[in-house]
């Protein structure tokens, strides 16, 4: 089977050298991605703090390809997968002058988690899982992407679920929970049990908590990456 290989390992990566200090947060969904990063925000002198671009998924050019993704993933996830590709990768490279950059989400877990997932349940093709792994290297191969650290929101399925119920987003109403346990499990293999990926610190936050428990979990968070510029 022939491959794309890196280019020429002498020219350098392209954004090498052009992005500070970077944490991914992480999680299932609903998992408090976007409140924890909220919460950032008043470090905005020091911290550029980007959410995810779900609201692009969900109006892209008048498709929302989030809700096409759920109903008919036969046909969407692997066009979505590659819309998730582009946005995030519009992220990880977009320049700031802030010594710090926090992320919802990243590239690491649309592939070893979302990815893996859809191709696990037989929800896209063999040969669509592996044109996207095919993007995913080159895309790496020629790409800096910066990642030094990983705050993990870890939570429960159970407890998810039921928020992203309350929650009630349209898109995800289909959404069962066996879907958030296999999620789960794609990201504690990767981000607790190591089984993919390469060695970025994490960082374990209990996000079960409830908002008015979480604050010395955020604290703790605060410490760390704050830290990171002194
Ligand atoms: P939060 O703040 O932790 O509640 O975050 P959420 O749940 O708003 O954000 P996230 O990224 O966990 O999920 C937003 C929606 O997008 C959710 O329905 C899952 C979906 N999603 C996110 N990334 C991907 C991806 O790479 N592939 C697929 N198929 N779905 C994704």
């Amino acid at each position: 089977m022939t491959s794309l290989k890196p280019i020429n390992a002498a020219v350098p990566k392209y954004g090498v050298g052009t992005q500070p200090f970077t944490v991914l947060i992480e999680g299932n969904i609903g998992s408090g991605k976007t409140t924890f990063i909220k919460h950032f925000q008043k470090f905005e002198d020091k911290i550029c703090a980007m959410t995810e671009p779900v609201e692009k998924w969900r109006n892209f050019k008048g498709y929302n390809l989030l809700e096409l993704m759920y109903i008919d993933p036969d046909r969407w996830a692997m066009p979505f997968q590659s819309y998730v590709m582009l946005t995030m990768l519009e992220r990880h490279t977009k320049p700031t002058d802030k010594p710090i950059k926090i992320l919802e989400r990243s590239l690491y877990s649309a592939k070893y988690c979302f990815v893996e997932n859809l191709h696990k349940g037989g929800l896209i093709h063999d040969g669509m899982y592996e044109i996207l792994k095919e993007w995913y290297s080159y895309v790496e191969d020629i790409t800096h992407i910066q990642a030094d650290l990983i705050v993990y929101l870890r939570t429960t399925p159970e407890v998810v679920y039921e928020r992203i119920r309350k929650r009630a987003r349209s898109e995800e109403a289909c959404v069962p929970l066996e879907y958030i346990k296999q999620l789960h499990e794609l990201h504690e293999d990767w981000l607790i049990r190591k089984k993919v990926g390469c060695n970025i610190k994490v960082l374990e936050i209990e996000a079960d908590l409830d908002l008015s428990e979480i604050d010395r979990e955020y604290k703790r968070s605060e410490n760390v990456i704050t830290a990171s510029i002194q």
